[in-house]
Order: structure tokens, then C-alpha cells, then sequence
């Protein structure tokens, strides 16, 4: 009975997500999903995006948080069009929930649109929200041992941004050993060690962003 009812919830969800896909596809536009624990730098490591796509990128943003609007106050300061999804209570966005935000951003006018998720790095890998890409930012104070013990969000993720590097000296986290984790669950993906205080690789990372972006066909 039970497997049934879960079923029902994920192809409902599925369903939301094709018509978000279809949504991105026919205005052009490539969407990103951002994940990562609480805490890891989500939220800076796009203002900093931001900053560097400016005039180059025409870009907006939906929130995920469970209850507050802290995020999206934060990034309306960077003039980007923004709009809020509080859960109430769920630690992850679905695809119906994003489809709401979605109907209020003139996607016509759009290049990308970062969806950041809400802070954790479990359940909100499983929900298709209809993005082209996942995104996994894993700051080095998490510790070295996290791609192993939560393999999926990098086994999904098309990037890792590993952030915090400013303070890599002040941890005991094996650069190296945790570079050949990511790869041993995704050999594909790519790594963007980056400090979103200094601006450390964030070039590197809107880059390969942006050249991503530009593949999208407008
Ligand atoms: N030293 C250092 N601190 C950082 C860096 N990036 C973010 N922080 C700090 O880490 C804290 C959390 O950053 P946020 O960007 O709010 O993290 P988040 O992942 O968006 O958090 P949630 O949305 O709550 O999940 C803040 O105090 C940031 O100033 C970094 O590269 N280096
Ligand atoms: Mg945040």
C-alpha cells in the first residue's frame, strides 16, 4: 500500500518536472539546482556569481527555505529578478512548488535561472525540479569524508563548487583524497575549488557556467 502512495507522489512530481523542463527549453533558458548542506555557502557563492555574470548573463533566481525570506533579501540587492519558496516545514523543494514561482518571471528576458535549493544534502537530490543541472556546493569544513558518506548529490551533479577555501590551511581536510572521491562516484563531473569570500575560482566556475548557458538554444 505504502510503495503504491510513494510512487503516486514522485510520478506527480516527475510530471511538474517535465513541464518545467519544457518551460526552460521553449524560452531558452538553462536552469541550474543548487544544493549543499546548511551553511556550506549557497547563497554567497551566487552573489559572487552574480556580480561576475553582470552584463553578461541575464540571469534570476528562486529561493528554497524551509521559513524565512533571508536569502531572497540578500540577492534582491544585486537587482536580479528573485522570488521566495518557503516549504514550511519540507527540506526540499518539489517541482509543483518551483512551477508556482516560475509563473510570476518573464522567462522570454531570461538566459538562467538558479534554483537554491533548501540547506541539506540528502533529500533534496531525489526531486526532479526540471533543471538542466544540478549544482553540489560542499564547503571544506563539512570534511573530507561527506562525497562518501552522501554519494548521490555528486553522483547527480554535473559541478562541485568546493568553497571555503580561504580556510583550508585551518582544517585537516585531504585536498587530494577528497578531489579523488568526488571522482571515484563521478568521474565526469567537474571540481571548482573556490573561496566565495576572496573570489578565489569563481571565474573558473561562471565560466564553464556561462559556456553552458551559451549552448542553451534561444
Ligand atoms: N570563510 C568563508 N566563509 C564563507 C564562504 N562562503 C560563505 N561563507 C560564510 O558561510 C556562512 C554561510 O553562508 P551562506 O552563503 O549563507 O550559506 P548557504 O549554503 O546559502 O546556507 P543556507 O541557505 O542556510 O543553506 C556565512 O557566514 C558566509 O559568510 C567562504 O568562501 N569562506
Ligand atoms: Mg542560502
Amino acid at each position: 500500500m505504502e510503495i503504491k502512495v510513494n510512487t503516486g507522489i514522485l510520478s506527480a512530481n516527475e510530471q511538474k518536472a517535465v513541464e518545467n523542463r519544457k518551460l526552460f527549453k521553449e524560452n531558452g533558458v538553462f536552469a541550474i539546482n543548487l544544493m549543499g548542506s546548511p551553511g556550506a555557502g549557497k547563497t554567497t557563492v551566487l552573489e559572487k556569481t552574480i556580480d561576475y555574470l553582470s552584463g553578461k548573463v541575464r540571469l534570476a533566481v528562486i529561493e528554497g527555505d524551509i521559513y524565512t525570506s533571508k536569502d531572497a533579501r540578500r540577492i534582491e540587492k544585486y537587482g536580479v529578478p528573485v522570488e521566495q519558496i518557503n516549504t514550511g516545514g519540507a527540506c526540499h523543494l518539489d517541482a509543483k512548488m518551483v512551477s508556482g514561482a516560475l509563473s510570476k518571471f518573464d522567462l522570454t528576458g531570461l538566459d538562467l535561472m538558479v534554483i537554491e535549493n533548501v540547506g541539506n544534502l540528502v533529500c533534496p537530490v531525489e526531486f526532479d525540479l526540471g533543471e538542466d543541472q544540478k549544482i553540489a556546493v560542499l564547503s571544506i569544513t563539512e570534511g573530507d569524508d561527506k562525497p562518501m558518506k552522501y554519494p548521490l548529490l555528486f553522483r547527480e551533479s554535473g559541478a562541485v563548487i568546493l568553497n571555503k577555501m580561504d580556510i583550508l590551511d585551518f582544517t585537516d581536510v585531504d585536498l587530494e583524497g577528497l578531489r579523488k572521491d568526488i571522482h571515484i562516484i563521478n568521474p565526469d563531473i567537474k571540481i571548482f575549488e573556490v573561496s566565495a569570500r576572496t573570489g578565489q575560482g569563481i571565474d573558473q566556475w561562471a565560466e564553464w557556467l556561462t559556456d553552458r548557458v551559451k549552448d542553451t538554444v534561444k
